[in-house]
Parts: structure tokens; C-alpha cells; sequence
């Protein structure tokens, strides 16, 4: 029989109340007399966080007990941002904790905002991961995260004098959602060398000896599903000096520093999380964050298969491992020695399992994104995985050449490794070889690896292993959390809040887009949004804007090929314009609002510089008289999580940029539309299934084609460069030190000018404009924009990550959903 357990499951507002004062006199130790905001923060979370223990436990014990097949979801970053709110929408209790704490004396928005973000992401890739977490366990998947537990997260940015600064994000004090396992742990090692035995059989083997160990300590997090009881397990793994290492003797030769040092050496592989985002720069640090995490994690799932004492041929109806790019795609040799080294299996018997169980995801085509480790680093620091890869690729090479003994060339351009000084380990490579199946995140995306960069690898494995699944994200986050009040007004056209669970019911929403009442409550809730995101700029900036004006916003990574620049070039543009107008010309203007905000990675000096512009742009432009409300130029400093659910309820046009062919997909083009917000973008990414879905007529496209890039690139470097006039004329602006020293601009403007312009801002410049002018001209009739919004929020559900999770579960995992009906 089952123990009753002893923690409390409130559903009243009563019992809310007598669970949240108990947390907050015994386990804080606080008095309800001098109970702040942030101690009514920290006891509604125990509050919540007892009934997700309980859900958790019971979901881990009934998936051991039916032992079916598990997804476990490798990723260097999960950007999940808040829980509490998030989990208190799950197990469908806000209400409860509103009324609870109101009876308090406090707001219930107000102490949701006391917690931190846990940001141990940069950007898309790492919150694709947390919408995974979400839809897996909403979906009722047997399904694990595996990550590090970086003490610092992304830093946080501030800006001084319109420069980025950064700031650590130290995170963890205080945090309710994690739990230390110090029980489970793992030693993994480093460095050392390879020796090879024989037995008397003649059967050889390798022991990797005398490395140094560092210990791995398991952290978990549960991860609730939306109005179901399964609660899912994200494993996060931090760094430890090993206690069998600790340095006695050093210590008892009184060398008491020197031990604390190398105790300190330990705990920096799980120290930070590195800011860049697509780009790679080959960092041992990097590299040992990469092992540790990939041998603690497979170590784990090994052990617990090896628990239910199946045959290792089950292993892989058993386990399906997913590589979130290829960050982990040292896990397919971890487990390649494992299987050979550690259990003994054959090497072909071994390496049918790894293919089996490993899906390889790749999110970009950019060829400085493309993950490299030189052969003499990884060498000293894995020199067994070394050997293992040199196997891999020799055996691999041989069938290569058996199929096509005539092209000499081929063997070369698919090598794992390749032949430059240093030799370099070809990352996706190892993951396309050592996987049985590779994907893209959108259709344009997964035909350009296709036709380009795995080309050869089509041609050897033929069409079948490499596939798209279009990225989602999770409309409980995204559209019931961050826009409680469109959320609700969908529930109650709809009946239910069924749509949150099946996101397609969305289309039953298109039938009331004429229907006057709902059409100006949907304007309404448009307008509170800005009015916040107004009431948050007016707080961190100073400025005011008119909330009737166009709120214009391009919010993600600081990079040249999302564009921020053709952005801000564009805004110059606007201003040179309307300073030129008459008062009469004044009167026909469209007031609008320029919203920026994103990260640049620190050593990443353009980005930086793009920054420093938009910056140097608002303080001019906000403060010249002659524009007044016509426009206003923002930036958000340090864009987050929960800024953006601030941000993306508040847009009436998002920018979605990229050069085509650039962008891997693009996920927060999917909030903005979610929310209601209209998107100006290029043929890249998911922006062209958007359009499929919403129609042409609902989104404002511009630009030249990615089939047309390559071209264009030639062109500018043989045909000789012509910058688009009315480019021309904002680079004068800029020459003219209008914002600011000109100095500080010229690399912005020479990378255009006089190096190729590379990501074609010139040649777009001109059909940005006009397109931009389309946008003015179509939001001066409201009644057509708010049907262009209602229509596009409806024809959404594609995007919903409950439809990504069940392909994936489908076409890669082969896993099954595991009942709940408790
Ligand atoms: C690699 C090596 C060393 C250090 C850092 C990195 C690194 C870190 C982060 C490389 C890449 C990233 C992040 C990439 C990323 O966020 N890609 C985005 O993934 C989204 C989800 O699929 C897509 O929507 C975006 O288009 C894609 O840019």
C-alpha cells in the first residue's frame, strides 16, 4: 500500500494561506509583521513547490515502473527564465495564490517579479530548449533535460554612455526550484593516457589512467506539464574538486593554497556559461565543460538502463538521446568507449547502438557557428576519445570509399577530421555520422544543409537521415502567461481553454474576426499591452512615449546578420525625412516608436558598435524638437526571459531581418504573431512558413532571396560596388557627426562601403524602405490591421512546440506518450 505522504496539496484560497504563512514563519524564519515582497516571493514559491514535489516523485516512480522508452534532451543551455508564475498557471492555481495574497496585503504580479531569471542561455537554441521541457511534459513524454548548472548565467547588460557593459549574473542564492542530489555523483576525467592491453585470448583492450578527476553533482529541477500531473526532470550538473583527489599531500605539506587553487580549478568548468552566441572559439574551458556535462549525463542514463538488467541490444528501444546542435556530440563517443572499454561489447555491436540511439539537430548554416576542435587540444585533454574518433572516421572513410571509388575528392570533404594546421574535429560531422537522424529547424533551413553544407553527406547516406521539423514554442508561456488578458478573451469566444493544449484550435477564432464587441476588446488589450511596456521604458529609460504611436520592436541577439543595422540605418532614414517635411507633410506622418534591445556577445566588437549607434541615434532623436512624437528610438538594456513577455504582447510590428538564408528559424517572429502583433521580414527562416500559414496579405515581406545571395556577394567584389542612394544619404548624416563622432561608426559604415557588404544591407535597403512605408500606410487604417492581427493569431496553431515535440516523438525518438490517469 501507499504511504500517504506528508506535504500539503492546497486548492483553496484557505489552505493556500495556511501553507504560505507556515513557509514563511518556519522555513524563512520570518514574521508576518516584516514580511516584504521578496519574503512573500519565497513563501508562495515553497507554497507552489511543495505540490510540484509530490506530482514529481510520483511521476519518476511511475515511469521507473513501466520502464518505457525515455527521450533524455541534451543541451549546454536551458533559457527558462521564471517558474513561479509558470507554475502556478500549470497546476492552475494563479487565482488561489492572487486572492491568498492579496488577503496579505500584496499584488500578486508584484511578487512574481521578485524572482530571477534563470538565464543559462544566450538565446533561440537555449530557449528551444525550455519550450521542449514545457511541451514534453505538458504531452505526458517520458522525457529528462540534461545541462550544467552554471553559477553565472548570461550577463546581464546595462548601458553607460550608450556602450554595452556587462554585468555576472550570479544567480543561485535563495533559488526554491532546484533540488542538490549530493548522493548522485559522478567522477569524470581528464587528460592522462591510453594504455593497451592484450589477454591471453589476443583480445585487445584500452584504459584511459591517470588523469585528473573532477566530480560531477547532480542538481534537479522539476518541470510541471500544463493541466496534467506529470511533473519531468531537468538534471543539471555542477562542478566539484573530487574528494578522493583533494590534494592531501599538498595539504599536509602545509601547501594549503596551492590545494584550495586546484579545488577552485574544479569549480570553474561549471562556472560560466560563454556569452557567444553562433560563434565558436575553440576554448579549452569550452571543451571541458563539454565533456563533463556529456560523461555525467551518459554515465547516468547508462547506469540507470543498466538497473533494469536488459540486454544492451534493447538499449536503444529503451533510450533516444537528442543533441541540442552539436555541443554534445562528444556523447556519441562517450558512449561508443563506454560500450567498448567499460562493457566490452564489439566495436560494430557498440556502434549500432550509438547511431540508433543519438538525433542530431543542427540550428545554423553560419560557417563561423560551425563547431571545430583542434586535434593536439583534444589530444591532451581526451586522448582516448581521440583514438576513438580517429576509428570512427577510418571505418566511416572505407564505406565512403567502397561506394564511390572513383571520386577522389570526397574522401577529403567528409573527414572528420580535417587536414589544416592543427588537424581539426569536424563537430557535425562526428553528429551526422554518429546519428540516425539529422535535422533542420525550418524548411528553408534544413534544404540549404541539404543542397550545401551535408550535400556529400545526402549523396552517401541518401535522403532519409536528414529531415525538418519547424521550431514552435509553447503558447502556455507565450501566450497565456505573458498575455493573461488575450488569452482570456480567446477562452471565453472558444468555451474552454482547450487552444492551450491543442494550439490549432485557434482557427475557431477567425469566425468572430467581424464581430465588433470582440474586435475592439482585442484592440483594448493591444493597447493595455503597450501602455505597460510604456509604463517599463518610462521606468528604465525616462523617456515617454505615445502609446498611439506605431510601436516598432526588434528584439534578439546583437548579430550582422540579423540586421540590426539596416534597422537603426532605416531609422536615420525616417529622421533625415521628417526634418526635411513641411509642417503640412508633418501632419500625414505616422508617429512611431523604434523599440531595440539584445545582447552582444562581449568580444564581438561590431555588435557592440551597432549597439553604441541605436544609442547614440535615440539621444538625438528623442530630444529634437522638430520630430516631437513623430518618433522615438529606445533601447531596452539587458532583453531577457521576462522582458520579453513584457515585449511581445506590446508590438504592433516586429522586425524579423536577416539576410535570407541566414537564420536558422527565428523564434520569437512566432511570439510576436501569437500576440497579435503584424511582422516585416525576409524570406528566411520560419518567416516563410508563416507566411504560408497566415498568407501573404498578412505580413509585410521585402528583400532579396537566399538563392540570390551568392550571386549578389560576387557581385559586389566583380562587378564593383554601388551604395543604394538613400543609404548614402543616412551615411552622410553619420559622416556629418550628427550622432556623435563619426569615428566611432566607420567600421559599421566601411564593412558596407568598402568590404562587400557581405550581408547585402545595401542591396535590401531600398525595398526595406518602401516596404516600411507600406507598414505607415496600412496602419493608418485600424480597422484592416486589427482584421490582419485577428486573423493571423488564428492561423497560428502550426507554431505551437506540442506539434514540434510529437514529430519529434514520431520521426526521430520513436516514443510514446506514458498515460496519466492517476
Ligand atoms: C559554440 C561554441 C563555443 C561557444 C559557443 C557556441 C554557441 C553557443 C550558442 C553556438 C551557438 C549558440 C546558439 C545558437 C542559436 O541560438 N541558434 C538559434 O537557434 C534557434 C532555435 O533553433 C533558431 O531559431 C535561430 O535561427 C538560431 O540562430
Amino acid at each position: 500500500a501507499w504511504r500517504k505522504h506528508s506535504a500539503t496539496e492546497f486548492t483553496t484560497k484557505d489552505e493556500f494561506e495556511k501553507d504560505l504563512v507556515r513557509h514563511i514563519e518556519t522555513t524563512l524564519a520570518r514574521s508576518l509583521y516584516n514580511c516584504d515582497e521578496l519574503a512573500a516571493y519565497s513563501g508562495t514559491a515553497l507554497a507552489f513547490r511543495d505540490r510540484l514535489i509530490i506530482e514529481w516523485n510520483k511521476t519518476q516512480q511511475r515511469q521507473t515502473f513501466t520502464d518505457q522508452k525515455r527521450v533524455y534532451y541534451l543541451s549546454l543551455e536551458f533559457l527558462m527564465g521564471r517558474t513561479l508564475d509558470n507554475a502556478m498557471l500549470n497546476v492552475g492555481l494563479k487565482d488561489v495564490a492572487r486572492d491568498g495574497l492579496s488577503d496579505l496585503g500584496f499584488r500578486v504580479e508584484d511578487v512574481i517579479n521578485q524572482e530571477h531569471d534563470a538565464a543559462l542561455g544566450n538565446g533561440g537554441l537555449g530557449r528551444l530548449a525550455a519550450c521542449f521541457l514545457d511541451s514534453m511534459a505538458t504531452l505526458n513524454y517520458p522525457a529528462w533535460g540534461y545541462g550544467l548548472r552554471y553559477r553565472y548565467g548570461i550577463f546581464k547588460q546595462e548601458i553607460v554612455d550608450g556602450y554595452q557593459v556587462e554585468i555576472p549574473d550570479y544567480w543561485l542564492d535563495n533559488n526554491p526550484w532546484e533540488f542538490p542530489r549530493h548522493e548522485i555523483t559522478v567522477d569524470i576525467q581528464f587528460y592522462g593516457n591510453v594504455k593497451k592491453c592484450q589477454d591471453e585470448s589476443g583480445r585487445i583492450s584500452h584504459s584511459w589512467e591517470d588523469g585528473e578527476i573532477v566530480q560531477a553533482i547532480a542538481y534537479d529541477v522539476p518541470i510541471p506539464g500544463y493541466g496534467t500531473k506529470t511533473t519531468n526532470n531537468l538534471r543539471l550538473w555542477s562542478s566539484k574538486a573530487s574528494s578522493g583527489e583533494f590534494d592531501f599531500q599538498k595539504f599536509n605539506a602545509g601547501d594549503y593554497e596551492s590545494a584550495v587553487a586546484d579545488q577552485q580549478r574544479a569549480e570553474t568548468i561549471s562556472a560560466v556559461l560563454y556569452p557567444n552566441d553562433n560563434l565558436e572559439r575553440g576554448k579549452e574551458l569550452r571543451l571541458k565543460q563539454q565533456y563533463f556535462w556529456c560523461a555525467a549525463s551518459l554515465f547516468d542514463i547508462v547506469r540507470r538502463f543498466k538497473k533494469t538488467k536488459r540486454a544492451w541490444s534493447e538499449f536503444s528501444d529503451q533510450i533516444a538521446i537528442q543533441l541540442n546542435d552539436t555541443h554534445p556530440a562528444l556523447a556519441i563517443v562517450e558512449l561508443q568507449r563506454i560500450l567498448i572499454d567499460k562493457e566490452g561489447l564489439e566495436w560494430d555491436e557498440a556502434w549500432g547502438i550509438v547511431t540508433k540511439t543519438f538525433g542530431y539537430t543542427n540550428h545554423t548554416v553560419l560557417p563561423e557557428a560551425l563547431e571545430k576542435w583542434s586535434v593536439p587540444l583534444m589530444q591532451n585533454l581526451l586522448p582516448r576519445h581521440l583514438q576513438i574518433i580517429y576509428e570512427i572516421n577510418l571505418f566511416f572513410l572505407q564505406s565512403v570509399e567502397k561506394r564511390f571509388p572513383n571520386d577522389r575528392d570526397i574522401l577529403s570533404r567528409v573527414s572528420i577530421i580535417e587536414e589544416s594546421h592543427p588537424k581539426m574535429v569536424r563537430m557535425a560531422y562526428l553528429a551526422i555520422i554518429g546519428s540516425h537522424k539529422v535535422n533542420g529547424v525550418a524548411e528553408l533551413h534544413s534544404d540549404l544543409l541539404k543542397s550545401t553544407l551535408f550535400k556529400d553527406f545526402v549523396k552517401i547516406y541518401g535522403p532519409d537521415r536528414f529531415t525538418n521539423v519547424t521550431n514552435g514554442i509553447t503558447p502556455r508561456r507565450w501566450l497565456h502567461q505573458a498575455n493573461p488578458r488575450l488569452s482570456a478573451l480567446i477562452a471565453e469566444k472558444l468555451g474552454s481553454y482547450d487552444f492551450l493544449k491543442d494550439l490549432t484550435l485557434l482557427d475557431k477564432i477567425e469566425t468572430f474576426v467581424d464581430d465588433k464587441a470582440f474586435r475592439e476588446e482585442w484592440a483594448v488589450i493591444k493597447r493595455e499591452n503597450k501602455l505597460r511596456l510604456a509604463k517599463h521604458i518610462k521606468a528604465t529609460t525616462g523617456f515617454d512615449v505615445n502609446p498611439n504611436a506605431l510601436f516598432d520592436v526588434q528584439v534578439k541577439r546583437i548579430h550582422e546578420y540579423k540586421r540590426q543595422q539596416l534597422n537603426i540605418f532605416g531609422v536615420i532614414h525616417r529622421y533625415l525625412s521628417i526634418k526635411a517635411m513641411s509642417a503640412e507633410e508633418k501632419k500625414k506622418v505616422v508617429p512611431r516608436v523604434s523599440i531595440f534591445g539584445g545582447k552582444a556577445a562581449p568580444g564581438y566588437w561590431m555588435a557592440k558598435t551597432i549597439i553604441h549607434l541605436v544609442n547614440k541615434v535615440a539621444d538625438v532623436v528623442n530630444q529634437d524638437p522638430e520630430i516631437g512624437d513623430l518618433l522615438k528610438v529606445i533601447f531596452i538594456a539587458d532583453y531577457n526571459v521576462s522582458k520579453a513577455e513584457i515585449i511581445c504582447p506590446a508590438s504592433d510590428i516586429s522586425e524579423h531581418i536577416s539576410t535570407a538564408g541566414t537564420e536558422g528559424s527565428g523564434t520569437s517572429n512566432m511570439k510576436f504573431v501569437l500576440n497579435g502583433g503584424l511582422i516585416i521580414g525576409t524570406c528566411d527562416g520560419a518567416n516563410i512558413e508563416i507566411t504560408r500559414e497566415i498568407g501573404e496579405q498578412n505580413i509585410f515581406l521585402f528583400g532579396n532571396l537566399a538563392e540570390d545571395v551568392e550571386d549578389l556577394r560576387h557581385r559586389h567584389f566583380y562587378g564593383g560596388f554601388k551604395l543604394d542612394p538613400q543609404l548614402e544619404r543616412v551615411f552622410d548624416a553619420i559622416k556629418d557627426n550628427v550622432f556623435g563622432d563619426k569615428a566611432d561608426f566607420s567600421a559599421l559604415i566601411s564593412s558596407i562601403e568598402e568590404h562587400g557588404d557581405y550581408y547585402l544591407v545595401s542591396d535590401d535597403f531600398n525595398s526595406y524602405i518602401t516596404t516600411h512605408e507600406m507598414v505607415d500606410e496600412a496602419f493608418q487604417n485600424q480597422e484592416e490591421w486589427l482584421a490582419k492581427s485577428i486573423t493571423s493569431v488564428a492561423r497560428m496553431g502550426f507554431f505551437s512546440m506540442d506539434r514540434v515535440t510529437n514529430e519529434y516523438a514520431d520521426s526521430i525518438w520513436n516514443v510514446e506518450p506514458l498515460d496519466v490517469t492517476d
